[in-house]
């Protein structure tokens, strides 16, 4: 019975490093093999230390995946440094329901919200403490780190959105955010 009891929630939030703290939290690596593919220089990829850790994600999913109604947070730390001329990113994914919108914003470093409609158009957002970003429904989103530390942002989105990878992973993204005279460039591919 909750009725009158003051309580603290199950989870807190590090204001400065964005870890989660608490029960159920959960932590999914992201290693260099687990990004085979998504980079377009194979060559420079495949001279790279595959154990390497890319990205970490902590979420507290209060609900079973796939209920209605719910809402999931979590925090990606994501690492400095490129394969060939191309930056660390994540893997990027339309949401299962792909009419699904979600919310990322920037915690700490810099780097770039690639976002790519469903008729493949791609475009960028510049993500830095405090950016705000809203994914429309129907938007495949990834983030890239630009800049010389590690890349921190957070995610609200719906429980029942799920994660489509295969598309991306068949079809990548229309374009391919590129490292060149020192500045990020977004090159169709
Ligand atoms: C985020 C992402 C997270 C990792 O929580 O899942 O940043 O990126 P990938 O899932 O593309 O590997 C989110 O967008 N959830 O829906
Ligand atoms: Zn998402």
């Amino acid at each position: 019975m909750k009725h009158l009891k003051i309580l603290k929630s199950q989870v807190e939030l590090n204001l400065k490093n964005y870890s989660l703290k608490g029960e159920p939290v959960i932590r999914q690596i992201r290693k260099l093999e687990d990004l085979n593919g998504i980079f377009h220089d194979h060559k420079a990829f495949s001279k790279m230390s595959s154990k390497d850790i890319i990205y970490e994600v902590q979420a507290w999913l209060p609900v079973s995946e796939g209920t209605s109604g719910g809402l999931y947070f979590g925090t990606t730390n994501l690492l400095p440094g490129r394969v060939g001329n191309e930056y660390f990113m994540t893997k990027g994914h339309y949401h299962k329901l792909s009419d699904r919108s979600e919310f990322y914003w920037g915690v700490q470093g810099v780097g770039m919200l690639i976002l790519m409609d469903s008729d493949r158009n791609t475009w960028a957002e510049k993500v830095y403490p405090g950016s705000l970003h809203y994914i429309p429904a129907h938007v495949a989103h990834r983030v890239a780190n630009t800049g010389n530390s590690t890349l921190i942002f957070g995610a609200c989105w719906p429980s029942d959105s799920g994660h489509n990878y295969e598309e991306i992973a068949q079809n990548g993204f229309s374009a391919r955010l590129l490292e060149r005279n020192g500045e990020p460039r977004l090159k169709s591919s």
